[in-house]
């Protein structure tokens, strides 16, 4: 019997050297413990959310080159909880000047594509369609993979669907069974207009409809997704969701989701409600381009999606250092109805309770040590109180406050003073979000990652997304107003994901 080879102690050395120049420690002070972020270099949207075989794959711009938007590829990673990824190597580079912008993958069940080299049992593979940029055009191309994604291969006829259009992009493709065929949705982003097609081998596309304008059109039209979703409380009950994004023009300035609710036939979206209004998804500066996961199995039933957590206005002006952008925590969607119709509900994943240190939280009353990664929850009741809420501070007079105020009922991220010299005019905001009193009291639950702070207020009805940039960590939390009408608080700890055996 062969023995395996014996590596020599410099072998070893220079092994795990590599390893730890290919992978950074994830500790840098503005590097979040629990939120995906790239190993090194740039990141914007998540693309191909997909799961398949046991594993979630995220896929993301990247720019494999640098610390700034450019050289767009697909970067790649797997988790099998949606919260402790593994880095794998670009998955579609740019090559012979086309850039691969965003896009989707899906689970091509039956190899109605052809790409699959299936067995008998399995006729699998996965395929992804993504915008190709480049020689003054925008068109929809295809990839493929027979190894679980490990290795893709492009389509010898790429482009599969070409308008010659300098805008044309970001397709979001799903299999739509009463009809048993591909739909694709794509926007047209300077006419603020979606447009969806239909194949049934995901090769050939006929247009089927448009949507838009509508809603908020003060900049482009960008990453569009569609889905169904349940409504709470109503079984069997369902509508689809439009969402669409749009750059600048949000309603925190700059990037921001919007969606529209209403029904799909399986070839054309008509929204229930008149187009001049505008649902927010994220009243924060730092949610955009999102997208949800794809094949989720049935038994599983959620539709999960998850976000950039960044702005056009500075996105490549952030000032962590080595590593640029992060994704969202993924969060499980559904539909809610209040007396204004129905709104989307977002809440992140339960699977982010096993990161807890230990179950029982802390209470807290007055002012504490604030870990660098953690979950508050506040629980606000009618009182003699103006803002309710917390404030993250460091020695170095920076802070960032998370509350609500009563006049008007408003969810809010103040990071006005959350650094001392701002690395951008736009970064010094406060963001606010509607709210009403219709459970008694109202639960803020916060999300906080050393750069990232995400606010679900009213189970979810209202949502902020906002980064933090102190210049040293925000160590320490107290409760506003500091005394009388407190809000009741509590906290977990968070661990890391990286670096840590899982
Ligand atoms: N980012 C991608 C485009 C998309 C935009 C390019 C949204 O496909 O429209 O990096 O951030």
């Amino acid at each position: 019997m062969p023995h395996p080879p014996m590596w020599s102690l410099a072998a070893a050395t220079a092994a795990l050297t590599l390893l730890a120049a290919q992978q950074p420690a994830y500790d840098e002070p503005l590097r979040p413990q629990f939120h995906f972020t790239p190993a090194r270099y740039f990141m914007n949207d998540p693309n191909g959310l997909v799961f398949f075989k046991g594993e979630y794959h995220l896929f993301y711009q990247h720019n494999p080159q640098g610390e700034q938007w450019g050289h767009m590829s697909w970067g790649h990673a797997v988790s099998a909880d949606l919260l402790h990824w593994q880095h794998l190597p670009v998955a579609l580079p740019e090559a012979d000047g086309l850039m691969i912008f965003s896009g989707s993958v899906v689970v091509d069940w039956r190899n109605t594509s052809g790409f699959c080299a299936a067995g008998r049992d399995d006729r699998s593979c996965l395929v992804a369609v993504y915008t190709g940029d480049g020689h003054g055009k925008q068109a929809q191309n295809l990839a493929y993979s027979n190894d679980r994604g490990r290795t893709w291969t492009k389509y010898a006829n790429n482009p599969v669907l070409d308008l010659g259009l300098k805008d044309f992009r970001d397709p979001k493709t799903f299999w739509y069974e009463p009809t048993r065929r591909w739909i694709m949705v794509t926007v047209l982003p300077d006419q603020h207009k979606v447009r969806l097609f239909a194949s049934p081998d995901l090769k050939g596309w006929t247009p089927l409809s448009e949507f838009g304008p509508a809603g908020a059109t003060g900049g482009v039209w960008e990453c569009p997704d569609l889905f169904e979703l349940p409504i709470e409380g109503e079984p069997g009950r369902t509508r689809w969701v439009l969402d669409v994004d749009i750059n600048p023009g949000g309603i925190a300035g700059g990037s921001a989701g919007q969606y529209f609710i209403g029904t799909f036939d399986g070839t054309r979206f008509v929204a229930d409600e008149p187009a001049e209004r505008t649902r927010w998804s994220d009243y924060g500066a730092d949610f955009y381009a999102s997208q949800s996961f794809s094949d989720i199995p049935a038994i599983d039933g959620r539709r999960i999606w998850i976000g950039w957590t960044s702005n056009w206005l500075y996105a490549n002006d952030e000032p962590s250092v080595t590593w640029r952008g992060a994704q969202s925590i993924p969060r499980s969607l559904t539909l809610r109805r209040d007396p204004d119709g129905l709104r989307l509900v977002q809440s992140p994943v339960a699977e982010i309770e096993r990161l807890r240190l230990a179950p029982a939280p802390t209470v807290i009353t007055g002012a504490t040590v604030l870990p660098g990664s953690a979950e508050i929850e506040l629980h606000v009741k009618p009182g003699a109180w103006t803002e309710a809420g917390i404030r993250l501070w460091n020695d170095a007079g920076e802070e960032a406050i998370v509350g609500v105020t009563r006049e008007p009922l408003e969810v809010f991220v103040d990071r006005r003073r959350s650094r001392r010299a701002p690395f951008h005019a736009a970064y010094p905001a406060r963001h606010a979000g509607p709210l009403a009193w219709r459970y008694g009291e109202l639960t803020v639950r916060i999300l906080f990652d050393r750069s990232v702070i995400e606010v679900f207020a009213a189970g979810g009805e209202t949502v902020i997304t906002d980064r933090v940039f102190p210049t040293q960590p925000f160590d320490r939390l107290e409760l506003l107003p500091s005394s009388g009408a407190q809000p009741d608080a509590r906290m977990w700890t968070l661990v890391s994901v990286w670096n840590r055996p899982h």
